[in-house]
Parts: structure tokens; sequence; C-alpha cells
């Protein structure tokens, strides 16, 4: 049982034990059951408390339990809190730390609730495309009143017990405690207080009524509908809450569990049941137990002022960690720095960062021209020019200057890391950190691991990672890791489409409408087109028989290298980024058409779709059965937070597992016929075509 059962006196408490935020699952469900009718059975008992235990009151219903058999067990959430409600005795809500989702519903039906401050107070289940189900839209509007309720179910923004405390006239907290250390006595002194109070309050016996009532639920459904887009769940809140204005409150609650079961089977709530699961997954390393010892990373150095260095050594100044840059000119050092001064300085003129606080950054930043100024930095990333030869020099000079356990890393995005810590004689102290550019501002970063790559060099880079507040994932070595080989088949089969009669606009278009921020041209013309051309020139030498369009490289013989040069597959005004259909560059494409004897086709943007991200989810499935990826989560993670994959399609693995692995697997067929496409690109990876004869998905 994860829920304990104690009596102090004559007040029963009954403890939610289930590490580690008390989620509300069957057991501990159960718990809360038993516990109250121990307490009903007792004489000696008049009041009773319910609290959590550890770190949390609760965090709400199970998340991991969701689509199980185990959820759908009595008692559910709802038949708990009937219980509570329906106790002879008075039952109080002892809440601090955590007091989210079924956990607030759980208090509001609870006849008291005190509060400890600094507990956050949320009802997030819209951040999991549903909306509370146990009775949140009709309780929390009678407490906090309709529109500080709305606000909260709508945003499931996570709101201070203090804040709300300190509203007059709300009635969601009878009393505040003290501090979260005195919560346990003065809960137990208030049940004793409220032991005789006969009838007991219920929440559902509160009006709930808003002045204006069609007009304000008008005007909050546009709000809604301007910014949940591709998402259903915020506008069945707004319906929810205005239901529990206009119906009693059994109808109101029966209409909210009907709009809760409907969303519950959204694919838009799967992939951000998904998403919440791969993210937490993501940081822990199969081989690499959570309490492996972690190295104190007090000093960063990073090498190379550029715009990835810069952008590197942001996060570290924003995370209070001192960053020392080394560049091999001082005018480098002064470009580097300068640029830094204008993105934080910006970020002042817009109100988004404190004057005080961009002071305090920069007096942590250094630089050198000296490789013996970083003797002392504890992790060193360095982010110098893309070849390896300049990679040899820098980790050669590092490996004479560290000092012994200092990690060292690179932010290559292609390179063979392997290769790179053997320039040192500490290869178990190199791995890769990869960042993603602007480095300041994209939430990926992969860790990529060496052969040697030492494990307490994992857990500390991973640790690193949550402090700058990055979303990290581990991948093996190989070339491009996860995001950059598997971008590879996306380009491929962007530039097939163009050879065989689409525009560069309508493949954009056809992607961007599938949810992608940016098309594969207008993302060319944004990351520099000559990236691809320089690296596709060393894989013409690595694999001469690699089949692509041409178009990419013609496009770049134009000097058409994107944004930075004012054209690309696009034409650019002068300091705007719009991106104008380009006259030049579709006459390129045809005259390539031509020249191929290829009589262009219309091609659907179903079609365009399909092979984009099924060439995705093939190049996953190689990943993923070479063990560079543990799991697909983390490479739906690597698209959902570096490539602008929709989040409401849940990353490439979880949208082929949706639209059925066979499925998949019998359009790649189809799309191997083609002779303008690269037939061996369509042949099913062992572990995809394994998955889709068994009926199977990705786990
Ligand atoms: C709901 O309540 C539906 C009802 O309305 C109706 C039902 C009928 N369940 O985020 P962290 C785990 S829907 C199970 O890294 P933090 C999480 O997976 C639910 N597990 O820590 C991770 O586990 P692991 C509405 C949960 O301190 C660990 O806790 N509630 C749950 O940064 C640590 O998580 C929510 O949506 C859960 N409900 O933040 C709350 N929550 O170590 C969502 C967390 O094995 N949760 N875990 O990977 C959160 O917002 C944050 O996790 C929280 C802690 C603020 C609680």
């Amino acid at each position: 049982m994860t829920a304990e059962y104690q009596v102090h006196g004559d007040v029963a408490v009954i403890t939610l034990a289930n590490p580690p935020v008390n989620g509300l699952g069957l057991s501990t469900r159960q718990g809360i059951v038993d516990g109250l009718a121990k307490a009903e059975a007792d004489a000696a008992v008049k009041a009773i408390v319910i609290t959590g235990a550890g770190g949390a009151f609760s965090g709400g219903a199970d998340i991991k339990e969701f689509g199980t058999d185990k959820s759908l067990q009595e008692p559910n959430l709802h038949s708990v809190i009937n219980a509570v409600e329906n106790a002879g005795k008075p039952v109080v809500a002892a809440i601090h730390s955590v007091c989210m989702g079924g956990g607030l519903e759980l208090a509001l039906g609870c006849h008291y609730r005190i509060a400890a401050p600094g507990c956050s107070v949320a009802l997030p289940e819209v951040k999991l495309g549903i909306l509370p189900g146990a009775g949140g839209t009709q309780r929390l509007p009678r407490v906090v009143g309709v529109e500080a309720a709305l606000n909260m179910i709508v945003s499931g923004e996570p709101v201070k017990s203090e804040m709300i405390g300190a509203v007059p006239g709300q009635k969601l907290f009878d009393k505040m405690a003290a501090s979260a250390e005195s919560l346990a006595a003065e809960a137990l002194a208030f049940a004793k207080s409220v032991a005789d109070v006969r009838p007991l309050p219920l929440v559902r016996n509160l009006p709930c009524k808003h002045p204006e009532g069609d007009a304000y639920f008008q005007f909050a459904r546009n709000m809604v509908k301007g910014m949940a887009k591709n998402f259903p769940a915020p506008a069945k809140c707004v319906d929810a809450v205005e239901a529990a204005t206009k119906r009693k409150f059994a109808d109101g609650l029966a209409f909210e569990r009907e709009l809760f079961i409907n969303l519950m089977w959204t694919p838009e709530s799967r992939a951000l049941r998904h998403l919440f699961l791969a993210e937490r997954a993501a940081s822990k390393i199969p081989d690499v137990p959570s309490d492996t010892p972690k190295r104190d990373v007090q000093k960063v150095g990073v090498i190379g002022a550029g715009t990835m260095g810069g952008g590197i050594s942001m996060n570290f100044l924003n995370a209070g960690i001192p960053v020392t840059i080394l560049e091999t000119k001082q005018e480098a050092l002064d470009r580097g720095v300068a640029t830094i001064r204008k993105n934080y300085e910006a970020q002042v003129k817009k109100g988004k960062l404190k004057q005080e606080k961009y002071e305090q950054r920069m007096a942590l930043l250094s630089t050198t021209l000296s490789y013996d100024d970083l003797k002392d930095v504890d992790l060193v990333i360095e982010a110098v020019f893309e070849e390896m030869g300049v990679k040899e020099a820098v980790f050669k000079q590092l490996d004479a200057v560290a000092k012994p356990g200092a990690i060292l890393a690179s932010n290559t995005s292609t390179l063979d890391v392997d290769q790179i810590a053997s320039f040192t004689k500490r290869p178990q102290d190199v791995v890769g950190m990869h960042f993603f550019s602007p480095a300041n501002v994209m939430k990926l970063l992969e860790v990529v691991r060496g052969k040697a790559t030492a494990k307490d060099v994992l857990a500390t880079v991973m640790a690193i990672a949550k402090k700058i507040k990055k979303t990290a994932v581990v991948s093996g070595v190989c070339d491009g890791f996860i995001g950059n080989r598997m971008i590879e088949r996306y380009s491929q089969q962007a530039g097939f489409l163009l050879d065989e009669g689409c525009t560069p606009q309508q493949v954009d278009k056809a992607i961007e409408k599938f949810g992608f921020a940016m098309g594969p041209f207008r993302m060319g013309d944004l990351a520099g087109n000559d990236i691809g051309w320089a690296i596709r020139k060393r894989r013409a030498v690595e694999q001469p028989d690699m089949k692509y369009s041409k178009t990419a490289d013609l496009l770049c013989e134009m000097g058409r290298f994107g944004q930075k040069t004012g054209a690309g597959w696009y034409d650019y005004q002068a300091g705007k980024r719009d991106a104008i259909p380009s006259d030049v560059v579709n006459k390129m494409i045809e005259d390539h058409r031509k020249a191929l004897g290829v009589t262009p086709r219309k091609v659907s943007d179903e079609e365009i779709v399909q092979r984009l991200v099924y060439a995705l989810v093939n190049e996953g499935a190689k990943i993923l059965e070479e063990g560079i990826a543990s799991k697909s989560g983390d490479i739906d993670m690597v698209y959902l937070t570096g490539y602008g994959f929709p989040i409401h399609r849940g990353g490439p693995m979880h949208y082929a597992s949706e639209v059925g692995l066979f499925n998949v697997v019998e359009s790649m067929k189809r799309f191997a016929k083609n002779p303008l496409d690269d037939a061996r690109a369509w042949t099913p990876a062992p572990l995809l075509a394994k998955l889709a004869a068994e009926g199977k998905a990705f786990q």
C-alpha cells in the first residue's frame, strides 16, 4: 500500500507515500479509501488529516498508469473524492511542496485545507492534452473565482500557495501554516479545532457564477483559439468551467468527465504524455546509475568566441558559472564579447533581463589568448572550426594544460568524438557536447558518449545540462549523431522532390502545414546552405555512390548561401527575414530537371510529408538498433527540441507508431519504386521491418 495510516491522539493521519511525487496510482487510491474506512470505524478518531510524504502533497494522477488497466480500476479518483466528501468526520488536507492535478482535486474534495507557504499549486492537465477530470474544473472556480480558476486551468501554470492565500475572499485555503516545518503540527491542531463542526463544509455547495457569463466565456474562447492552435484541450477547459457556472454541480461533473475521457483519446494528448515521460527518461542513462558521483564544475572554459562559443558561454553565465573564453586573436575575442553584450542588452531593452543581472553575468566572463589560463577550469568546451586537424591542435593543447579530472568537451556536430579523444592521454575525460544554434536559446544538447567516456563524466554533463536548462539526450558516436544523421535523409528527400516537380515553397508549405516550425529550404537558408555543401563534399570522397539532388550544390555555386548572403532558396530583402520565392532558383531547378530529362509531375502534400517524415523514421530506426540512441523517446526529444518537429505529433518515432509501422513500411515500399528516388534509402531498417511485421510500435 502506498499510503500510510497513523493515529495521533484523536486525529488520524493518512500520508500518501508513493515516491517520487505521490502520484495517485491504484495502490495509493486504495490506501486513502482504506485509511478513511479505518478512521470512520475508530470511535476514538474525531478528525482526519491527509498529507503527503517527502517532497510533495501530490503531483496528481499517476501519469505512468494512464492507458493501463490500473487507471480504470476502482477505486478511481472520483470514488476516492466521494469517499472523502462523504466521510462523517472532518477531513483536512495538509498541503505542501507540490499540489497538482488530481492532488489538488483531492484537496478540493476535503472539508478543509491548510497549506504551507512555497507550495506549487496547479491544475496542469492541459499540458498533457487533457483537462482536470476529477472535479477540478467544477470545484476550483467555486473557491478562487471563475476567472482565476480558468486562468490556472487553461495555462496549467503553478501558482504559489502564499499568493493564493493572500487573496481576499479566497476559499481554497482555510489556513496558511507559518512554515513547511510547522505544517504537520498546525494541521493536527486545526483538525482538532474543527472536529465537532457539523454540517461539514463542502466545496460543491459553494455558488459559482460570473457576472457577465456569456460575454466573458466568449472572450475566453477567442483568447484560447489564438493560443492553442493544434491542441483541442484548452477550448474544452473553457467549456468545462462555463458548465460549472451554468449547470448543477453533478451535471457539471459528468460533463467534465465526458470531456476528460474524449481528450484522453486524442493523438495530441498521447503526444504530450509521451513527451512528458520521454523528457524525463532522456535524463537517465541505462548503465549510469542516478547515484553515480559527479565531478564538481565551478569554472568553465570555452574555446572559440564565434557565434557558437558565445552562445555556449551565455548558458553558463546565465546559470551563475564563471566562464573564460579563449581565442587566438584579440580582435576575435573583442568581437565575441561584443556579441554577448549585444544579446544581453537586447534582453534588457525588451525588459526580459534586469540591468543588474546583466552586469552580474558579464562580471563572470573573462577572456584569454593563452591556454595556461585554462589550467584550473573544471569543464572546457571546444567550439572551433569543424575540421579534424583544428580539433587535434586544440585537444593536444588542452591535454597539456588542463588539470587532472577536468572534462574536455567538443561541440562538434559531425566529427568522430573517439578520434578527438585519441588526441589526448585521457580519453575517459572527453565527451561531445553538441549545442544547437543559437546555443543560448535552443533547448537541445546532444551529449556524445565516446567509447572511453567515463560514467562520472556523463553523469556530470547530464547534471550540468539540467543546470543550464537544456534537454540533454545521449548519443553514441556516428557521423552526425542522432539529429544531423537523420536530417540528412530528410534533406535528401527534399532535394529529390525538387527534381521531380516541386518548388522549394511547395515543399516548405506542406511540411509547415503538418506542423514543422520551418520547412527544409527555409531552414537551409537560416542555417547557411554552405554548411551542407561542405559536408557533401566530404561525403563525396567517403561515399562516392551517394545519391542526392544536385540542386543544392548548384545553389551554392551561385553563391546563394542563405539569409547571410541575402539569397538562398529564397530571395531576401536587406535586413528582413521574409522568404520570397525566387524566379532565379525556380529556373535553376527547372533547368536541372531538363538536364536530367525529367518531366515534372504534381506531387501531393501528403506524399511530401510522408517522404520527409518517413525518411527520418527509417534512419531513426537504424540509430536505435545500432544503439546510438538507447530509446526511441530520445530520438523524439532530439527532434522536438532541436529540429522544430511539431509537438502535437510527439516526435518522428512516436508519430510513426501512431500511423502504424505497418503502414509506414508499405509507403516506403511504394517510394522505393520511384526511379528518381534512392531505393536503398527506403529499405526498411531491420528493426522497423520487424516491429511492423509484429504489429508493434517503437518502445
Ligand atoms: C491528473 O491528475 C488527471 C486528473 O485530473 C484526473 C484523473 C481522473 N505521476 O518533473 P520531475 C515523476 S493528470 C507519475 O523531473 P520536478 C516524473 O515522471 C496529472 N509520476 O521533477 C519523474 O519520475 P522519474 C496532473 C510523476 O521536481 C519524477 O516524478 N499532474 C508525476 O522538476 C520527477 O519529476 C501533472 O501533470 C505524476 N503525476 O517536478 C504533474 N509527476 O524520476 C506533472 C511527476 O521516474 N508533473 N512524476 O523520471 C510535474 O509538473 C513535475 O513533475 C513536478 C515535479 C512539478 C511534480
